[in-house]
């Protein structure tokens, strides 16, 4: 997958792969493993008005932080997953054991490659234990860093240049029993910043050999009331991409 990703020709060269006559295969016969080999995944916060407004109501002592980085011109970025630690589509995501205000976070994910070039885009869930977060700033890795908080997948759409994804919608929807307990939708032209400029604060003074996987925020924030409980069914849905779908366990 790096060799495709490292193309300058990544369409072309994906085109000459399919055509040596491999085997098409059903969907339904394979096993999609995540779309990560040797990146880094990291990920953006507050780039969405949503999420700024959500974070400065859950802690009134870093509401002025939250509010800051919105309007700065250095976006937040924080290390989020070694690659083998990501989970993928059908796999299970974390809640916290020691949280109690669990939610996941439906994000378009920026496949960059080493030359910081956005070659692709996948569906993304930034696990957050928002309690956690909202108790201290300083234990954002805490919150956002734990098993099973990282989910990337089904696969990369290639080839879609930035106004193309920034027409596409974002759902998440939450299963309990059967039964939606929550859902909301917002759009990937709502992100503050561009993916360019993303990508340009996170390799300032920064090597990714293998490139990196980078998660652009979340604009769908579940009501303050509402946590994820172990196997709810969390479905993200980016249109132009696909669907990421994970049971939650407790971790
Ligand atoms: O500032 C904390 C994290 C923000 C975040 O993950 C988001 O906005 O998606
Ligand atoms: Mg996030």
């Amino acid at each position: 997958m790096q060799a495709l990703l490292e193309s300058d020709d990544v369409i072309g060269r994906l085109h000459a792969i399919t055509c040596r006559g491999l085997p098409r295969l059903a969907l339904s016969t394979i096993k999609l493993l995540a779309p990560v080999e040797r990146q880094e995944v990291w990920a953006a916060g507050v780039t969405y008005l949503r999420s700024k407004k959500a974070r400065m109501e859950e802690s009134e002592f870093s509401a002025t932080a939250y509010d800051r980085v919105y309007d700065a011109e250095r976006p937040e970025l924080f290390f989020k997953s070694l690659p083998e630690k990501v989970v993928t589509t059908g796999e299970p995501i974390g809640i916290r054991r020691d949280a109690h205000w669990s939610v996941p976070e439906p994000e378009l994910a920026l496949v960059i490659n080493s030359r910081r070039k956005v070659v692709g885009y996948t569906v993304g869930n930034d696990m957050s234990s928002r309690d956690i977060e909202g108790e201290n700033l300083l234990y954002l890795p805490q919150a956002k860093i734990y098993r099973g908080s990282c989910a990337l997948g089904p696969w990369i759409e290639l080839g879609s240049p930035e106004p193309t994804a920034r027409e596409w919608k974002i759902r998440l929807e939450i299963r309990r029993a059967d039964r939606v307990v929550f859902s909301g939708e917002t759009s990937v032209g709502q992100i503050k910043r561009s993916f360019d400029e993303l990508a340009g604060f996170l390799f300032r003074s920064q090597l990714f050999p293998h490139g990196a996987v980078l998660l652009t925020g979340t604009g769908v924030v579940p009501p303050d009331g509402f946590t994820l409980q172990e196997q709810d069914l969390v479905q993200i849905e980016i249109t132009g991409i696909g669907i990421l779908r994970n049971p939650v366990i407790t971790v």
